[in-house]
């Protein structure tokens, strides 16, 4: 078990951890069968990621004052951070609650297009800016019009950035300072988008963002191949960073609220 675990990236410590509390608990609670196990093992497993977040909120933050509730997506190339912002703002805007999008990533060719195609088919409006603009005035841009308009929730999309990278992650540094300058409590979300396959190296991505821009959270994408993101436990023990959305496909509805226990499952689908 311990080396299933390590397999599945939730890394050496968590995975110790959890195999020695198995061992007492198993006892502990007679279980003999391999349903017993399965089912102490899911618990457990659930227990190690609650207590890494304890006093830390998995909702999204909605403040109704705040208008706009900004949230900011950050991530490396191709993680999923354009299509989760395209579904959430379907969800908001289905909650009868306004929402608007900023195309900050004016890097990657098609970016933009991409976000304002999102926007056609979610019938929410996306605020863009020229070719090859400073996104940071892009996102100028969109803080106020949504501040002039009272609306709910921005959410703000990000050209896809390796951590290391010096110059780009101060690009997003700038980003949220010219949020701030306009509403001083947001964004009130930063949002680090992880591809689910994404190994032990998904931590490195945590620790450097999270450096720049203060991660609040993350979110969790491709859940629907085979990945099934076992790093985010590594990450939840030594961050304190909670999962708050999960991507589970290519379509609109494909969005749903992180379920611990659904992901414990998940995580040992076949192999107990
Ligand atoms: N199967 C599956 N595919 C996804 C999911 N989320 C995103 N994708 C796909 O992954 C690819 C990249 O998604 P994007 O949303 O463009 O990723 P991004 O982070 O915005 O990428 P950059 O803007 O290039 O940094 C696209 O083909 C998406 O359709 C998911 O939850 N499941
Ligand atoms: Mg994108």
């Amino acid at each position: 078990l311990e080396d299933l675990l390590i397999e599945s990236d939730v890394g050496f410590e968590t995975a110790e951890e959890l195999t020695d509390s198995l061992r007492d608990e198993a006892k502990l609670q007679n279980a003999k069968s391999h349903d017993d196990l399965k089912q102490v093992t899911v618990e457990k497993l659930v227990d190690i990621y609650d207590k890494g977040g304890e006093g830390k909120d998995s909702k999204l933050a909605d403040d109704p004052e705040a208008k706009p509730n900004v949230y900011l997506f950050v991530g490396v190339n191709g993680a999923g951070k354009t299509t989760t912002i395209g579904k959430l703002a379907k969800r908001i805007k289905d909650s009868s609650k306004s929402v608007m999008m900023v195309a900050a990533d004016t890097f990657r060719a098609g970016a933009v297009e991409q976000l304002v195609e999102w926007g056609r088919r979610d019938g929410v409006e996306v605020v863009t800016g020229p070719e090859k603009a400073d996104p940071a005035s892009v996102v100028y841009d969109g803080v106020k019009k949504a501040k002039d308009r009272g609306i709910d929730f921005l959410l703000v999309d990000t050209a896809g950035r390796l951590q290391n990278k010096v110059n780009l992650m101060s690009e997003l540094d700038k980003i949220k300072r010219t949020i701030k300058k306009i509403l001083p409590d947001q964004p009130n979300e930063v949002l680090l988008v992880l591809d689910g396959s994404t190994g032990q190296n998904a931590l490195l991505q945590a620790k450097d963002f999270d450096k720049t821009t203060k991660l609040t959270g993350l979110v969790l994408t491709k859940l629907d191949g085979s990945s099934k993101g076992g790093v985010v436990l590594a990450i939840r023990n030594e961050m304190d960073l909670p999962v708050k959305l999960v991507g589970l496909g290519e379509k609109v509805d494909d969005l749903a609220n992180f379920d611990a226990e659904k992901f414990a499952i998940g995580l040992f689908q076949g192999l107990i």
